[in-house]
């Protein structure tokens, strides 16, 4: 979301900053760190875990209040201006924004970025998780401006409906501050005017169809943007306050087993991708996404799952621009039957849930929502998790397809509840140890689990390989051809993408993974060599494994 009148200012850039261990700690602001940022990856700071407190002075506009909107702020989060506490959040990779009252000259701005473990107040992040959770102010923050006399545009979705050919789409409108008094929302499309309503009440929605003039499809080969403007007019006629965003005319659905983008068939390739970095953990940049997007497309790649967490609006809209399709997903990684079935982790995943929708509901190039990465699908006591998970994401967008990565999926219970079916399989490298060629299992576990599920009566619903992949260490350039040697990861990834895309029961593969990333550290440590994840087809710095070519060929038939 962007604005033309609205007036924001970005917090890029140097704070003042203090690290604490402990909340006891002495607190002195003398040293900087750059925002966004981690505090807990370079020499001397790596592995650190305590409070990160980033400090700096902000000014009001006159007679403005404030909204200060945050990327990411991991792993708790805490705001507070002039001394009193503003605002918190509780997952480090959703967004979020806090409100700051009106108030005339410089005001002191503290958030304080907790990278501590904490099962009460953070119970969506787990320190047994198989990727790094870092601190810090992670992705862009950025102040806005909105005068204290009129309401402001909170947020706006932007929805191609049934006739998105035709251009049709669905506004939904939020406005949030002071009552209306007279004041008129406007809505544009590609500039032009298509519609004038009284603006409602603060915390009401407004929902209307409206459709672009001159209408050009989103798709993978051709992914144009059009715009959509929401103005707030005040009763003199002047344009007090706005909001725009880009949106694409695409559908994703699955007819007949199958899936679809536009009305023709889809076969996803791509790669999951954890957002992270050795320079900086898990703040990259901007660049460092578009390369990382360009080494995906060079591969052959129309897909990336974005593992395990909300993704960074910088990527989604990169991904907009380029036609990459995308799977985002609510933090979640394995959480057990007592985690799943508690009342506080409930209610955080909820809002955490309806926070990655909220955010990314304007982005074409999300086409699947995902949740709760192998979580324990298979027992009946969580099935209130899983139910409300589906309703509240299908209430939200009725216009995407749902699903959640299983590693059971024999006995798993809700896969009648996904839109498609998402394996994690590791046939021969989690499986049969000791089998003489792990690869020849590839193909017979693709079958056995299609034969399974074909038989449990989901030969409707289309599959995807939501993971698959081996160990690798780079420049491992072993004679035997073995377990962690390029050579086999280059023969096993070949195998399994050959496998998926010939089988046109699966719509796709997504490999375990684009680059290797570190891992947490203590549990993974024993089966994790150097306490990476080293399943990436490029090592960390992105240099490539004789595994990235070999799934290229595949991928581009060359
Ligand atoms: C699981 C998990 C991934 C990663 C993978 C592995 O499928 O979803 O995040 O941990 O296993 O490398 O074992």
């Amino acid at each position: 979301m962007r604005h033309r009148i609205r007036k924001t200012e970005s917090l890029t850039g140097y704070w003042e900053f203090a690290f604490q261990r402990r909340e006891e700690d002495s607190c002195d602001f003398s040293a900087l760190a750059y925002v966004p940022s981690a505090f807990d990856v370079l020499p001397g700071d790596a592995g650190r875990r305590g409070l990160g407190s980033y400090r700096r002075m902000i000014e009001l506009a006159p007679g403005c209040r404030g909204c200060l909107r945050f990327g990411a702020v991991s792993i708790g989060a805490k705001v507070v201006v002039d001394g009193g506490w503003l605002g918190r959040n509780t997952c480090g990779y959703a967004p979020f924004t806090v409100d700051v009252p009106a108030g005339a000259g410089p005001r002191e701005l503290i958030v304080v970025a907790d990278n501590r473990f904490d099962a009460e107040r953070t119970p969506m992040h787990e320190p047994s998780f198989d990727f790094y959770q870092h601190g810090g102010i992670l992705r862009p923050a950025r102040l806005d401006h909105l005068p204290d006399s009129h309401p402001s545009v909170a947020r706006f979705s932007i929805l191609p409906t049934s006739g998105y050919r035709e251009g049709a789409v669905e506004f939904r409108v939020n406005v949030d501050g002071p009552p209306p008094d007279g004041h008129v929302l406007e809505f544009r499309l590609d500039g032009e005017v298509v519609r004038q309503v009284p603006c409602p009440p603060p915390g009401e929605k407004t929902i209307f169809d409206a459709c672009v003039r001159n209408p050009k499809l989103w798709s993978l080969e051709s992914p144009h943007l059009h715009e959509a403007e929401v103005r707030l007019i005040a009763p003199d006629g002047r344009a007090v306050d706005d909001a725009v965003d880009s949106f694409g005319l695409r559908r994703v659905e699955v007819i007949g087993g199958k899936l679809m983008l536009n009305g023709d068939a889809l076969q996803l390739r791509g790669f999951n991708r954890h957002e992270w970095h050795p320079s900086c953990g898990s703040a990259t940049s901007e660049a460092q996404m578009a390369s990382d997007l360009a080494l995906l497309r060079h591969a052959g790649c129309n897909f990336v799952r974005g593992c395990h967490y909300h993704q960074d609006q910088r990527f989604l809209d990169l991904c907009d621009r380029m036609g990459m399709l995308v799977w985002e997903e609510n933090l979640g990684w394995g959480q057990s039957e007592q985690v799943l079935c508690d009342p506080n982790f409930r209610d955080h995943h909820r809002q955490a849930l309806a926070a990655m929708v909220e955010a990314s509901m304007n982005h074409p190039s999300v086409i699947l929502w995902g949740f709760l990465n192998e979580g324990r699908s298979d027992l009946p006591v969580t099935e209130e998790i899983y139910a409300e998970s589906f309703q509240l994401i299908r209430e939200m967008d009725p216009t995407r397809l749902v699903t959640y990565a299983t590693n059971r999926p024999g006995t798993d219970r809700y896969l009648s509840l996904c839109d498609i079916i998402s394996l994690n399989l590791y046939p021969g490298w989690y499986s049969d140890p000791g089998h003489p060629d792990p690869v020849a299992l590839i193909a017979p576990a693709f079958d056995t689990h299609l034969a399974d599920l074909h038989a449990r009566g989901f030969a409707d619903k289309p599959v995807l390989i939501s993971e698959i992949g081996v160990e690798c260490l780079y420049g491992w350039r072993d004679s035997h051809g073995d377990f962690f040697s390029e050579a086999f990861q280059a023969r096993y990834l070949s195998e399994a993408c050959r496998a998926a895309l010939a089988d046109a029961r699966f719509c796709g593969i997504a490999i375990w993974h684009f680059a290797d990333t570190r891992t947490c550290s203590g549990g993974f440590a024993l089966g994790r060599p150097r306490t990476f994840n080293n399943k990436g087809v490029l090592d960390e710095f992105r240099r490539t494994k004789e595994a990235y070519e070999a799934v290229r060929k595949v991928f581009c038939g060359n």
